[in-house]
């Protein structure tokens, strides 16, 4: 299904005479609204007369968190306070939270492109969406809920954790379909398990699944559990939240957004575009914002564009699923590690349960990683030798894709500690020290 073919399936020519258009009405907004912009632009010799077209994006500045963070909280508003009717923040690791804040019309781009996600998913007025994303100021609570609402659809408002009711209401109001990051929808698929109502006796379909990286066996892992299709929900506060991008029925890479938010993959290193197709830095231009657009927003997320015509009759830009992000890259003995290489090894083999904690330390100054993992419990055993084979075959695995050894630790199962939000997998204690 597709909720606004004019521009979904819109020839390419034709899309980027209008990003084109867009781009240099938004380039004169914020040299007219925000200083930050216009010093920027002085600084680089441009002004909005030097954009022409959208292959001119590459004259523009890049906008990072931590220029975000320095203009703490509004300073990168284009409007006065009175035309923002929303503000929703994302907590980082260490300092102030990234603000940002919607015009009226803003909340109304982005509920437009959630309601692209959810009919792409196959999604109408007849579903019962099960929000279990954090409601609050984190996106994708309250995305998710006006982008349900907005297809017409019912919405149990529930925000994440407090998992026996989610599942009590899951079965009693017939949810079909699951909003929440890919690791809780594993844990809610366990703990449907260990509340004995039948699988069968649940109406779920679907699920729109992201803000956190996750792979293909991930995907299987989580359809095989809850008997459902599970969908890639892609997003930042940033540019507007859940649904800058999401899947189609083919499942073969995540369409974007790109008439509101334009998509660039750079050379995290040398900030120089890369072929198309190749993998790199994703960067986004706000192409309609009022209330806070950005100009070339570096995500840190890795990834690739892909530009042929989708199967589904699309013609919007597909992503490839992200690798993740190039500050979650680990340097492990100078070899570059990514949470998701281990995940997509676990989760090949059978016995593992998809849970596992990466802890990585500096012994005799050279850099350790230990891997606890999850072991089935049909798997879990006490004889010493089958555990014994069982380690050696994921510690094998794991040499030849890493390329590095891994001290594995078999663990028994429902032992690590479950994500209802985003998922924390890696301990680095190296930076502590
Ligand atoms: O996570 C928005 C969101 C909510 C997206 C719900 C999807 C569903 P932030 O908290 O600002 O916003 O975090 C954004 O999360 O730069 C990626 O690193 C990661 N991320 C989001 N979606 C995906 C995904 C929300 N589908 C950051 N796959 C992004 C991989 C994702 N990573």
């Amino acid at each position: 299904m597709i909720w606004n073919e004019n521009i979904e399936c819109m020839d390419r020519g034709n899309l980027r005479k209008i990003q084109s258009i867009r781009l240099k009405k938004i380039v004169t907004h914020v040299y007219q609204n925000t200083p930050f912009y216009r010093k920027k632009m002085q600084e680089l010799g441009i002004t909005p007369d030097d954009i022409e077209s959208i292959d001119d994006i590459v004259k523009l500045p890049f906008t990072t968190k931590l220029d975000l963070r320095d203009n703490y909280p509004f300073g990168m508003c284009a409007v006065p306070m009175s035309q923002i009717v929303r503000i929703h923040a994302s907590s980082g690791t260490t300092g102030k939270p990234t603000v940002v804040g919607y015009t009226r019309k803003d909340l109304s781009t982005w509920t437009e492109c959630l309601a692209r996600c959810f009919y792409a998913y196959g999604a109408d007025n007849s579903d019962i969406f099960q929000v279990a994303y954090g409601y609050g100021l984190f996106t994708g609570g309250l995305g998710a809920h006006y982008g349900a609402e907005h297809i017409g659809a019912s919405v149990i408002p529930m925000s994440s954790g407090n998992t026996e009711k989610q599942i009590t209401l899951m079965h009693d109001f017939g949810a079909s379909v699951l909003c929440c990051t890919p690791s809780y929808a594993l844990y809610i698929a366990d703990a449907i398990q260990d509340s004995g109502i039948p699988r069968e006796e649940f109406r779920l379909k679907a699920g729109a699944f992201g803000a956190e990286p996750w792979t293909e066996s991930m995907r299987k892992e989580i359809e095989e559990k809850l008997g459902i299709k599970a969908y890639d929900i892609y997003g930042l506060s940033e540019i507007a939240g859940p649904g800058v991008g999401y899947e189609c029925e083919c499942q073969s890479g995540t369409h974007l957004c790109e008439d509101h938010f334009f998509p660039e993959i750079v050379d995290p290193q040398t900030l120089q575009p890369v072929e198309p197709g190749q993998t790199g830095e994703l960067v986004f231009t706000h192409l309609t914002k009022e209330g806070m657009p950005l100009l070339r927003y570096r995500t840190k997320d890795l990834t690739a564009l892909h530009y042929d015509t989708c199967a589904c009759g699309r013609t919007l830009v597909r992503m490839d699923r992200i690798l993740g992000r190039s500050d979650d890259m680990l340097i492990i003995r100078g070899v570059n590690v990514f949470p998701t290489q281990i995940e997509s090894v676990i989760l090949e083999l059978p016995e593992f349960e998809p849970h596992y904690m990466l802890t990585v330390d500096r012994v005799n100054n050279t850099d350790v990683m230990e891997l606890k993992v999850e072991v089935r419990a049909d798997c879990y055993s006490d004889e010493i030798n089958k555990m014994l084979a069982l380690k050696k075959k994921l510690t094998t695995r794991l040499q030849s894709v890493l390329g590095l050894g891994v001290d594995v630790k078999l663990v028994e199962p429902r032992t690590i500690e479950r994500s209802m939000g985003k998922a924390k997998r890696v301990i680095d204690n190296r930076k502590l020290i």
